[in-house]
Parts: C-alpha cells; structure tokens; sequence
C-alpha cells in the first residue's frame, strides 16, 4: 500500500492504483477477437498521426507523459474519466431497469452496513454542510419492493476529497451499505455534494489543462444497488440545474439520473429516486 500524507493527485492516484491491482481481472477474450480490437486500435493512431503529422518532440512527449501517467497512479483516472463512458454504454443496451453510469476511480466494497432508514458516517464538518436525504424503494422492473436489496453510497465531501484516497478522512466517511427493508424502501441521510475538480497537480490534469480543457464533473452521488437474482446496477445521480451538468469531463450524466430535491422546513434537501433492476442474465 501506498501511504499518502496529502490529498494530492500522486496520492489519490497511486491509493486507486493499488486498490485496483489488489483484484485479478481477466476476460475470455479470444485471439481473433484480441487482433481484432488490436489491429483498429493502432490503425486509429496510425490514421491521426498521418492527418497531423505528429512530430518526434510531439511523440517523445507523450512517451514520456505515459510514463508518468503509470508513476502517478493515474491510469485508474484517465481512463475512467475519458475511456469508461463508452464501455458503460455498449454494455448497458439490453437492461430495462435505472440506468447505469460510470463507477469511476474510487469505490470500495465492504462499507459499514446501515439499516434502510440511516445516516452516511461523516465528521462534524461534514455535518455543517446542507443535509441531503435520498429516500426511496429498490424494486424490480415491474416495481415489487425488494426487501434486503443493498444499496453501495459513495461521495465526496464539500471539498471533493473521497475517503480512503485522501488521508485526512476517517476510512469510511461518506461511504455506506444500506440494506433496504422488507419493502424495499430506504432513506439515507447525508450532505450535499459539490462539484468534483480532476486533481490539477497531476499528469491528468496537466494534460486537461495543456488541451485548454476544464477538469470538473458536477456534484455527483456514487451507487452500486444489488439484490439476489437481478443484475446489479453501478450509477451516479446528479442535481438538476447544477454546474457542468452538460459539460462533464468524464461525459457521464443521464437525463434519467437527474435529482431535483426541494428544501424542507428544516433546511435539508429532501429528494425521492426507485432504483428498478433487471433480472439476471441466464
Ligand atoms: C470521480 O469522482 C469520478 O466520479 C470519476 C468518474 C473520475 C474521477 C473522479
Ligand atoms: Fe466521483
């Protein structure tokens, strides 16, 4: 593990580098289909090169850049942010149920499990923040409540820091597994988030920058809902009218996954979200 002393990119990436490759991932991707995908992917670079005639100093700076993509620990983050988007798409055509949005760099499994009706764990200075209460049922696709489905809730604090890849945090702040009740419903308590800036200090934000691009995602809630026998789904809600809405770095809002919560009389924000799961593939 990779110890991180301050919420810098070197240290976020490498925490979700290390995560990454704690699991062993494979797929059955057969030869042919590999060339396949191989072949395309290196005509698309040898067409670019050819159209803009990139330079050796071009090309020696982007070897270079790789590099410290790797050193940084930032493979997890450029690729989630500019390359997941797509994958989520392709593979999401035939679900019927809420639909699915990237997981990006920073879950974790394993968040301490709270009743449907609960609180995210967060320090006083989170609990300063405008509260946010998400209520709803987790269903299946003709909306029969799904007792004991679990819902994953992962988000960033007021600054955009998330726990366990900025070591100032408690372990598990703003992070929770909710266990709906013998309905389905479930009503979780906890802050609003704000908008989300890629790190700048790293070779992500370097590059966003160097392209005269923005580095922002709008505030954003992380879920994960599973219950046994449906497909479990990865998604994100976001905030209507918020900023970069429209503009996500990583391109990853759905007109689906909008969130238009009111004010209640006690100042928090109250909003109303089903989460409806397809049955599993056979
Ligand atoms: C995030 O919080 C995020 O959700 C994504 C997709 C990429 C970087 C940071
Ligand atoms: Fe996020």
């Amino acid at each position: 593990m990779t110890t991180i002393d301050s919420p810098t990119a070197v240290g976020s990436g490498n925490a979700a580098t290390d995560k990454f490759k704690g699991a062993r991932f494979t797929a059955d991707t057969s030869p042919e289909r590999l060339s396949a995908i191989a072949t395309e992917a290196l005509a698309g670079l040898s067409a670019l090169i050819h159209r803009h005639a990139v330079t050796y100093p071009e090309y020696r700076v982007l070897k270079q850049w790789l590099i410290e993509v790797g050193e940084g620990g930032e493979w997890p983050l450029l690729l989630d942010v500019f390359v997941e988007h797509d994958i989520e798409e392709v593979n999401s055509t035939r679900f019927r149920g809420t639909k699915g949005s990237i997981e990006g760099p920073y879950y974790v499994p394993g968040a301490p499990e709270l009743p449907a009706q609960c609180t995210l764990p967060m320090r006083d200075e989170d609990r300063a923040h405008t509260a946010l209460v998400l209520r709803g049922r987790v269903t299946d696709l003709d909306g029969a409540g799904l007792g004991g489905a679990i819902i994953e809730l992962w988000h960033a604090d007021d600054e955009g820091y998330y726990s366990q890849f900025a070591p100032h945090l408690p372990e598990w702040n703003l992070r929770g597994t909710i266990v709906t009740d013998s309905e389905g419903r479930y009503e979780i308590t906890t802050i609003q988030p704000a908008p989300y800036q890629i790190p700048t200090d790293g070779p992500t934000g370097q590059f966003i920058e160097g392209a005269g691009w923005h580095p922002w995602r709008p505030a954003h809630l992380h879920l994960r809902v599973t219950s046994p026998g449906k497909q479990p789904i990865i998604t994100q809600l976001y905030f209507a009218g918020g900023d970069w809405i429209d503009d996500d770095v990583a391109t990853a809002t759905k007109p689906e996954l909008l969130l238009d919560p009111r004010l209640d009389d006690t100042g928090r924000k109250v909003v109303s979200y089903d989460f409806a799961l397809d049955p599993e593939a056979d």
